[in-house]
């Protein structure tokens, strides 16, 4: 399993260096996931832990990073308003 460490900042993941994380990043991911996983491609920038692979343990990263980047749109109340997150956004934007 996939230790969380609460003092270090969550890994980048605005992969294409947009300022925000939204639905273009986690297709980032998910393309950069499968071409390692099915063509030995790796994209450094996916490999969140660093270990030369890209599996599991960096997806969980990524679903642990969104969520803080998540939280950071939360309100006083600690309440997050999904619609108000980007990726959600973009899915709303699209219909
Ligand atoms: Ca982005
Ligand atoms: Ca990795």
């Amino acid at each position: 399993m996939v230790g969380l460490n609460f003092n270090s900042p969550p890994p980048s993941i605005d992969f294409n260096h947009d300022g925000k994380v939204d639905f273009q990043d986690i297709i980032y991911f998910v393309d950069a996931y499968i071409n390692f996983n099915q063509h030995s491609i790796l994209d450094p920038a996916c490999d969140l832990n660093h270990d030369g692979i890209i599996d599991f343990s960096d997806v969980a990263l990524f679903v642990d990073a969104y969520i803080a980047y998540a939280q950071s749109f939360a309100t006083n109340s600690g309440k997050i308003i999904l619609s108000e997150i980007p990726a959600v956004k973009s899915i709303y934007a699209t219909k």
